[in-house]
């Protein structure tokens, strides 16, 4: 549904490493990661897979089911893709009846599905705009989406407290998964899933993955967990509150109201939310340890212990000089490592392995992992994240944005809204004023920026 601005923290490494379990490429290849509000927000995702192909895609590739690979095919770009893809279905048919499917039921989940000239349009239009950890941050943790989930955590609070008991993730994680994935429940796509999953099976790229998307697609529907008119997602397959592609679905979701059904569409979110609560137990998820915990680096700290692969105890952490904000050694919770998110402008994490590679497992992208984390972090009470900036280099906080956009809306800039949020707009407006003031054209909206633009 709301799905524009991307934004790239790509993790490319992630989704080639080796995966302990099958679904976890695909997990993270969904078009996940969007807070955005349901009022028209902006829509930020870190979409692994958006930098994967970013060649010419062939259109119409008649006949060929699965077709994947867009190297020798001819582009047909000036013909309509309908009769194509109208063939194209016409041949997967037999494919899915082998599968199990039931014929008649195949007939009519294709009956009137159309070439979704929209579906391709969206998946051709990735990776312009690149964020900052505290620009996804200050979306994906605004005043409105914390607001939002308290309040969604006092009024599910029972379900969340059973959905917690049962399989062992704390509900404010969970609340926080469902606040980035569909602004809880706000946005979860209104594209018909076989509708999308079919144009991109037949448009070509990667299309053996959107191919098993629409056969796991098919299989909701045999088994009625759903209804045709109900089984929609996003264009690129994420269904739900939560946001499962299929194949992540027929894996991992589960039936937690009791009725049979694995409902992750229905306005009762039960089923959505004890299936991503399952989702991260399978993949590790330690209830009692933190994600991560932002902490304090000694003067000369050896950046080069900054990496994944260097796992300590905070303890032995600490002996090192790296502490908490309020200069105490972290609690043991277990195997840690150092994280610079900027390579390090202004944060540092000290991360707890399990417990990241499990919200990693849902998205592979750093930005991602870290708002879902910090996000059940403030529903639970905590303060922002501070950073530890030069003079000047603190990001903007969201009020301080709307007062940037106002100032930089009378200096004559093209600003499309006020609305606090750093998008591909007003980035761009950044930059056009750095460049008539002779700054550094980054698109940063820092303190210093805002200090220069108050002065003019
Ligand atoms: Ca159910």
């Amino acid at each position: 549904m709301l799905q524009k601005g991307l934004g790239l923290s790509l993790i490319i490494t992630a989704l080639c490493g080796s995966v302990a379990l099958a679904s976890t490429v695909e997990l993270s290849l969904r078009p996940v990661l969007r807070p955005g509000s349901g009022a028209g927000g902006e829509v930020v995702s870190v979409r692994p897979i958006a930098a994967l192909a970013p060649t010419l895609r062939p259109v119409a590739r008649p006949g060929r089911a699965g077709a994947q690979d867009g190297r020798a095919a001819p582009l047909h770009l000036a013909s309509s893709p309908e009769a194509g893809f109208q063939r194209w279905i016409a041949a997967f048919k037999p494919r899915a009846v082998q599968a199990g499917l039931d014929p008649a039921l195949v007939e009519r989940a294709f009956r009137g599905i159309r070439y979704n000239s929209e579906v391709i349009a969206r998946d051709g239009n990735q990776a312009e705009f690149t964020k900052t950890i505290w620009e996804y941050l200050a979306n994906a943790t605004s005043d409105k989406r914390v607001a939002d989930g308290q309040q969604m955590l006092r009024k599910h609070r029972r379900k969340l407290e059973a959905i917690e008991r049962k399989y062992g993730v704390e509900k404010e994680i969970v609340t926080a998964v469902w606040g980035l994935e569909s602004f809880y429940g706000n946005i979860k796509g209104d594209y018909n899933v076989i509708e999308a999953m079919a144009t991109l099976a037949y448009d070509g790229r990667r299309g053996e993955f959107f191919a098993k998307q629409l056969l796991a697609a098919l299989k909701i529907l045999q088994r009625g967990d759903t209804t045709a008119a109900q089984l929609k997602g996003s264009w690129a397959g994420a269904m739900g509150h939560t946001q499962f592609i299929p194949t992540s679905y027929e894996l991992f979701a589960v039936d937690f109201t009791g009725d049979g059904k694995r409902d992750i569409w229905s306005n009762d979110p039960s089923d959505a939310l004890a299936s991503t609560a399952a989702y991260l137990a399978r993949s590790g998820w330690q209830k009692g340890m933190p994600w991560g915990v932002e902490v304090r680096l000694p003067a000369g700290f050896n950046r080069g212990l900054a990496r994944r692969k260097t796992q300590k105890m905070p303890s032995d952490w600490a002996k090192l000089g790296v502490t908490d904000m309020q200069g105490r050694a972290v609690r043991d919770f277990g195997a840690a490592s150092i994280l610079f998110p900027e390579g390090g402008r202004g944060l540092a994490l000290m991360i707890f392995e399990k417990n990241f590679r499990a919200i990693e497992r849902y998205n592979a992208a750093d930005a991602y992992v870290i708002g879902v984390g910090h996000l059940a972090d403030r529903l639970k009470g905590a303060a922002p994240l501070i950073g530890n900036f030069a003079p000047g280099e603190r990001p903007l906080r969201e009020d301080e944005i709307k007062e940037l956009q106002r100032l930089l809306k009378n200096k004559g800039h093209a600003l499309e809204k006020i609305d606090g949020k750093i998008g591909p707009n007003t980035k761009a407006q950044i930059k056009a004023y750095q460049s008539r003031n002779g700054l550094t054209a980054d698109g940063y909206a820092s303190e210093a920026l805002l200090e220069h633009i108050k002065r003019r």
